[in-house]
């Protein structure tokens, strides 16, 4: 836990003070004047205490008191807002990098970039010129159980509030042989991209719910891959949870298949598979907590970011080709940096607050409301997904 502590940086925690002094400085919130939001928000977090647990209340009252998300200037009685805090899982690279470099330079965001290496994620958050004042590292392995649960610990230690939370980490191994582990003896790609997700979401929902900011998210990104309903999801293996039996028994590779349908072990269904997973969470978490606690849930498919570390493992003759195939061929090519606009876009933007949905983008990068595939959208198999998962993350 001291270790944990150690790695939030200094610079970032006094990024998190300067966010609390700029909330004076803020007059608009997502362009909207933050004046026509101000009644909503209060009675939302009123109408959210009223429905919660005794306890969570307590937590958002101290919340609320510590950094209240719309505050109004002495001198000219404006409502102003604070910097919202966004957690960003895997953003020391690719599309969470991206993402993080486009939110932390709004000047709107404090992004926690929630990364398994630090120093990697210092070096990359330095060279990509992220202003030092919008963002905060801390360590994150998703890939350990106890490693998601020390972040958790970490965050809800730090008295900052969670306003959005973005699950976007993930591994691919296309080309192993055999199976990986996390900590805990899951198949790694299931392990990392849906459970540990799952129990970082899961353990942060209190704080999302406690946040007084005008818009808290959960956002969960998925992928094209793992719906069957497109011509890429068609490209063998193709994503299929089959019964569940697999991720019943706990994918450990002993006393059970390493794979979600109980097939033998294939690195990238494993992927594809998890994405469903991810899909699936969303309308999960949609379903049992929208009503209740007003977050949006989402999930979307950013576009084929070809040049990103995901495909760190594969041949080298895919490396190469694969780039040019998306750009020229499929023309489902997006650069990191656009896909991190969109990301950026499904965080902050007051047009995409809609819930529930799955979002991806034209060929003009116009957002527009996705259909998952019939597995990615099958409530039954979502409700036993989460199930499952909550036995073998410890929450059942
Ligand atoms: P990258 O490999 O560039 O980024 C993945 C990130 O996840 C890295 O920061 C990596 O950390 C981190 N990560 C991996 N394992 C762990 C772990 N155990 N604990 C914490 N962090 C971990 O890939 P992308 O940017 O392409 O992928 C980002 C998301 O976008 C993924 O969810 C992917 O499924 C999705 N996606 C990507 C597409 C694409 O075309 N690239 C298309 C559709 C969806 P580190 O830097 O230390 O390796
Ligand atoms: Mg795919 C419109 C066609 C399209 C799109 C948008 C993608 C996206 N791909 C398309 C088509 C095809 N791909 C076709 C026709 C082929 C056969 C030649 C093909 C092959 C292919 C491979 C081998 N594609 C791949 C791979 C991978 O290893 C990537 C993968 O599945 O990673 C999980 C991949 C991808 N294609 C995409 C996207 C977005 C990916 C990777 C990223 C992801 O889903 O995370």
């Amino acid at each position: 836990m001291a270790l944990q502590a150690s790695f939030l940086l200094p610079s970032a925690l006094s990024a998190h003070k300067e966010g609390k002094a700029s909330c004076v400085k803020e007059s608009l919130f997502l362009g909207t004047p933050v004046f026509d939001h101000d009644k909503s928000v209060f009675n939302a977090s009123l109408l959210r205490c009223k429905r919660r647990n005794a306890s969570v209340c307590v937590r958002a009252q101290s919340t609320l008191t510590a950094t209240p998300a719309v505050t109004r200037t002495a001198s000219e009685g404006k409502k102003t807002l604070r910097k919202g805090n966004v957690v960003v899982t895997g953003a020391s690279s690719g599309l969470g990098l991206a993402t993080a470099k486009a939110l932390a330079e709004s000047g709107k965001w404090n992004v926690i970039m929630a990364c398994r290496d630090f120093l990697k994620a210092e070096k990359a958050a330095k060279s990509a010129g992220m202003p030092k004042e919008n963002y905060t590292i801390m360590h994150l392995d998703l890939a350990s159980l106890d490693s998601v649960r020390q972040f958790v610990d970490t965050f809800k230690r730090s008295g900052m509030p969670l306003d959005v939370l973005v699950c976007n980490a993930a591994v691919y191994q296309p080309t192993a042989s055999e199976p990986s582990y996390t900590a805990d003896g899951f198949e790694m790609s299931v392990g990392v991209n849906h459970l540990g997700h799952f129990l970082l979401a899961r353990e942060l929902l209190d704080n999302l719910n406690a946040s007084d900011y005008p818009s808290r998210r959960l956002i969960i990104v998925g992928s094209i891959t793992g719906n069957t309903n497109t011509l890429a999801g068609n490209v063998p293996p193709k994503a299929n949870l089959g019964d569940l039996r697999g991720l019943a028994a706990g994918l450990n590779g002993t006393s059970s298949s390493t794979m979600i349908d109980g097939g033998r072990f294939d690195g990238a269904k494993a992927y594809k598979d998890s994405k469903v997973c991810n899909m699936l969470m969303m309308q999960e978490f949609h379903r049992r907590y929208h009503e209740d606690f007003g977050i949006t849930f989402a999930s979307l498919y950013p576009g084929c970011i070809a040049t990103t570390g995901l495909f760190r493992e594969h041949i080298p003759l895919f490396r190469a080709l694969f780039p040019p195939f998306q750009k020229y061929i499929t023309k489902g090519y997006v650069s990191e940096e656009d896909a991190g606009r969109r990301l950026a876009q499904v965080v902050s933007d007051p047009s995409l607050t809609k819930f529930g949905v799955y979002w991806s983008w034209n060929k003009n990068s116009a957002s527009f409301e996705n259909q998952l595939s019939e597995e990615a959208s099958d409530l039954e198999k979502a409700k036993k997904v989460w199930e499952l998962s909550e036995k073998l993350v410890g929450l059942a």
